[in-house]
C-alpha cells in the first residue's frame, strides 16, 4: 500500500503515462477485437480504464466522471482517459495528506485503507493493460507501444 501521497503521484505519474501511450495507439478498428465470444471487446476493456479511475470517487475523492457512454472512437477515449486520470491524481495531492492513506473505507463489504485502493487502482491498470497488448495484436496491430520491454 502507499503510505506517501508523493510516492503514489510519482508512480502514477509513471503508469499513467504508459496507459496514455497504449490508448493513444489503439484504433477504432481495433476496439470490437473480442477476448471470446461473451467476453470483452478490447474498446471494452479500455473504457474500463476510464471508468476504474472513476471508482476512486467512492473512497471520498471529488473529481469530474467521465461522460456517460462508451465514445465511440479509440481517440476520445484516449481524451478521456488522460483528462479523468490527471483529474484523480490531482484530487489525491489536493484533498487528501499522507495520513488520509491510512484511513479505511468500506468498500464492496471489505475493509480498504485509501492507501491499499491507489496501489489496486495501478494494479489494476497494469493487469488490463496486458490484456490489451495481446487483443491489439489479435487484431492485427503492428505498431504497439512496448510496456516494459
Ligand atoms: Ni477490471
Amino acid at each position: 500500500m502507499f503510505t506517501k501521497v508523493a510516492d503514489f503521484a510519482a508512480e502514477w505519474e509513471q503508469e499513467s503515462a504508459i496507459t496514455v501511450k497504449l490508448l493513444e495507439a489503439l484504433t477504432d478498428e481495433a476496439l470490437n477485437q473480442r477476448v471470446a465470444e461473451g467476453h470483452w471487446t478490447l474498446g471494452e476493456i479500455a473504457w474500463h480504464l476510464v471508468q476504474s479511475i472513476n471508482y476512486m470517487s467512492s473512497m471520498g475523492l471529488s473529481f469530474p466522471a467521465p461522460q456517460a457512454e462508451q465514445p465511440t472512437s479509440a481517440a476520445a477515449i484516449a481524451a478521456e482517459y488522460r483528462a479523468i486520470s490527471r483529474e484523480m491524481l490531482n484530487a489525491v495531492m489536493t484533498q487528501w495528506d499522507d495520513a488520509s492513506l491510512l484511513e479505511v473505507k468500506e468498500i464492496a463489504g471489505g475493509q480498504w485503507r485509501n492507501g491499499d485502493s491507489l496501489r489496486l487502482t495501478i494494479t489494476h491498470q497494469a493487469h488490463h493493460r496486458g490484456q490489451m497488448t495481446v487483443l491489439m495484436r489479435q487484431a492485427g496491430m503492428k505498431e504497439i507501444p512496448s510496456i516494459f520491454g
